[in-house]
């Protein structure tokens, strides 16, 4: 039986896994150190045209690459562009689908309240001033190399938290970035020539901040709303 599953499938073979074994203390210390920077990470909207090195942009993506995944498919494509010309494409694309949002009365009036305390506005500048933009697609299924499609599991859950890792990447050496979803998304397919298979994700403006940036005062939600213990503890 065991012969006949291995002569089917392709099985990975198990290996010893022995991370660093951190002590209590150290590990505290450690998630204290962790947690105030990545408190210290705001979403930009105004950023420097100063170049990136496309270095940075290889290992904010290498570290998305090691996010966990469904089935570990790996069902995400990063697609990185510095040129201008398809900057400015991307941007008169998303622009034109946000004036249909804000001024064309597409946004409900419900999303419309929520936003305005950001004072977002259709107005993306940003994506051809920015050195990068990188555009995160999601791949349903995977063309095999005979050609046949691989369906893909849990496609939006692994392909959220490699977003989360690239954005933590990127905060790490100091870039800014922005979850940017303009809706609709398709005009990026098309642009970056995608095949059916993948579906615009996120598309993330890459680079610093310009040096009169701002962002609105938000909170973080206290801890005793992010987490609950169950059953309750004083
Ligand atoms: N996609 C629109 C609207 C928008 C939606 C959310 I949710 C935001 O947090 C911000 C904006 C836009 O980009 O303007």
């Amino acid at each position: 039986m065991t012969d006949q599953i291995s002569t089917r499938m392709h099985t990975y073979p198990f290996v010893p896994y022995h991370p660093e074994r951190v002590d209590r203390a150290e590990g505290l210390a450690r998630g204290r150190a962790l947690l105030r920077k990545l408190d210290a990470r705001r979403s930009v909207r105004f950023f420097a045209s100063d170049p990136v090195p496309r270095e940075m942009i290889e290992l904010a993506v290498a570290a998305a690459n090691t996010a966990p995944s469904g089935a570990h498919h790996q069902p995400w494509k990063f697609v990185a562009t510095d040129d201008a010309g398809v900057k400015s494409r991307i941007r008169e694309a998303a622009e034109h689908e946000e004036r249909i949002n804000y001024e064309g009365g597409r946004l409900p009036e419900a999303w419309r309240e929520a936003l305005a305390p950001l004072e977002t506005t259709s107005d993306k500048s940003y994506l051809d001033v920015v050195p990068w933009l990188v555009v995160v697609f999601a791949e349903k299924s995977t063309t095999r190399p005979d050609g046949s499609l691989r369906k893909n599991y849990y496609v939006n859950e692994s392909v959220g938290i490699a977003c989360g890792l690239f954005i933590t990447a990127l905060h790490e050496m100091g870039l800014a970035t922005l979850t940017h979803t303009p809706n609709p998304m398709a005009f990026l397919t098309e642009i970056l020539e995608r095949p059916g298979t993948e579906r615009p994700y996120i598309l993330f403006p890459v680079g610093y901040p310009s040096p009169d940036c701002e962002v609105p005062d938000l909170r973080r939600k206290p801890m005793t709303e992010a987490l609950e213990y169950f059953p309750p503890r004083p």
